[in-house]
């Protein structure tokens, strides 16, 4: 059994899309992050750098954090959306992630969503980052059906999520025909829609 430590941000998402996809059985231990708990001690032995997500795998007595890592590490033992023929492809796309589209959007979401008017510099040097980021997995989308090429992977599970947040980008996801083609088919998911509402039940994935 997994054990999932984990908030409702793009970042937890991931995971629980991915036990869905996988099938394991897992239990989810909320972190509340906004009320300072993945500071506390004991959460802190588990994930070096106080962030969710963080799985504790009973199975085979493990603890992993980074939701990169998590993704392969939950790919690897199931022999799942982690082709050993596109690994390199994959790991391009997942790493893009990981160091470039989620920090850039989680940029976005701090100075477009939750502080508007605090920094004009910060809103518009997201915004334009974010927009480029759009740009440019459409363009890739436009090229290829999915992020590292015709199957659908650990990259698409870890890029979704946060595509998902579009609506608080006011980018306009329906205006980028490849992106909304790739986004529109994940959403169909029954693994995505039941992994997206992991801590709400109701929570629905935004329409383009
Ligand atoms: N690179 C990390 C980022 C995780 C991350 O930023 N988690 C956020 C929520 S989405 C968090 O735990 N924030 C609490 C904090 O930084 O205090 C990953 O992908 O797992």
């Amino acid at each position: 059994m997994i054990e999932l430590f984990s908030a409702n941000t793009p970042n937890g998402k991931k995971i629980s899309i991915m036990l869905e996809e996988i099938a394991y059985e897992y239990k989810v231990t909320k972190v509340d992050i906004n009320n300072g708990e993945q500071f506390k001690e004991q959460f802190k032995k588990i994930s070096p750098f106080s962030k969710i997500p963080v799985i504790i795998d009973h199975k085979n007595n493990k603890t992993i954090f980074e939701s990169g890592a998590i993704l392969i590490y939950l790919a690897e033992q199931s022999g799942k959306f982690y082709n050993e023929k596109d690994k390199t492809e994959i790991n391009q796309w997942l790493m893009a992630q990981m160091g470039y589209v989620g920090p850039m959007l989680g940029q976005h979401h701090q100075f477009h969503h939750y502080n508007p008017g605090k920094s004009k510099f910060g809103e518009e040097r997201y915004f334009k980052i974010s927009e480029r980021i759009y740009q440019e997995l459409d363009e890739r989308l436009s090229k290829s059906k999915f992020l590292s090429g015709d199957d659908y992977t650990i990259a698409d599970i870890g890029t979704f999520p946060w595509i998902a947040r579009h609506e608080w980008h006011d980018i306009g996801l329906a205006k980028y025909k490849s992106l909304t083609r790739w986004y529109n088919e994940i959403s169909k998911r029954e693994a995505v829609i039941k992994g997206f509402a992991f801590m709400d039940k109701n929570e629905v994935i935004p329409k383009p």
